[in-house]
């Protein structure tokens, strides 16, 4: 008989770690379903970064709201991690395992579609949670909030925190003038991991036309320049720093 099981998608202001999956660890029989809730309003989702080979990938679609949830059935036995793409950095993953957990040569994923992410750290004690806490990145806006101070915007990979290519809100940095930005704009951004553990987006530089002069004196704090250190420690932040 399938079960139905509940993981929690919580955001806990008072907790030492803010956001994460409730539980975290699961064990389930193929065939059951796992049915992800939000359990207040704030942004999450659910998607497997490594599943058994012949499994797919899961992805949920980003969850907003207190009570809105997303349901997905295991049929194919082994082990599956997942993280939340807003908080991945901020550790929010998590792990199932169907049946009986996989050896590493019966999974895919890992580093995978995430671009040139967690691979080559894995030898080294590195991990997602402790990955980059800012990057560049690139994407088209949508929409402008400029009561919250967000922006909706489809960005590229961003290999420097693991994210792969997604449309989302982005909470945008105080002082970040957003009302020169219009839908359809196509823009350079520098995001950063707040103390809070929020993204937020430091920097908006419009990525139509050449890199301004007039912004990049020397001596000066250009984004477009500093963009090009991003990564450098761990020396697979630069995709996409095309300059
Ligand atoms: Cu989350």
């Amino acid at each position: 008989m399938a079960k139905e099981y509940t993981v929690k998608m919580v955001t806990n202001l008072d907790a030492e770690q803010v956001y994460y999956f409730e539980p975290a660890e699961l064990t389930i029989q193929p065939g059951d379903t796992i049915k992800w809730v939000n359990v207040q309003e704030d942004m999450h989702n659910a998607m497997a970064d490594a599943v058994p080979k012949g499994a797919e990938f899961f992805e949920s679609p980003m969850l907003e709201e207190e009570g809105a949830s997303w349901s997905y059935t295991f049929n194919t036995a082994g082990t599956y991690s997942y993280h939340c793409h807003p908080h991945a950095a901020a550790g929010m993953k998590g792990m199932i395992t169907v049946g009986a957990p996989s050896a590493p040569e019966e999974m895919q994923g890992g580093a995978h579609n995430h671009d040139h992410g967690a691979h080559g750290h894995s030898n080294h004690g590195d991990n997602k949670a402790s990955a980059s806490k800012s990057a560049m990145g690139t994407g088209v806006i949508h929409s402008v909030d400029l009561a919250n101070n967000k922006i909706n915007l489809s960005h590229e990979p961003i290999p420097a925190l693991s994210w792969p290519e997604m449309t989302m809100d982005l909470d945008v940095a105080e002082g970040v003038d957003l009302k020169a930005l219009a839908p359809d704009e196509k823009i350079k951004f520098h995001i950063e991991l707040d103390d809070d553990k929020v993204y937020r987006i430091t920097k908006i530089m419009k990525s139509n036309g050449q890199h301004d002069p007039k912004q990049c004196k020397p001596g000066m704090d250009c984004p477009m320049h500093e963009g090009m250190k991003h990564g450098g420690d761990n020396g697979d932040g630069h995709g996409g720093h095309d300059h």
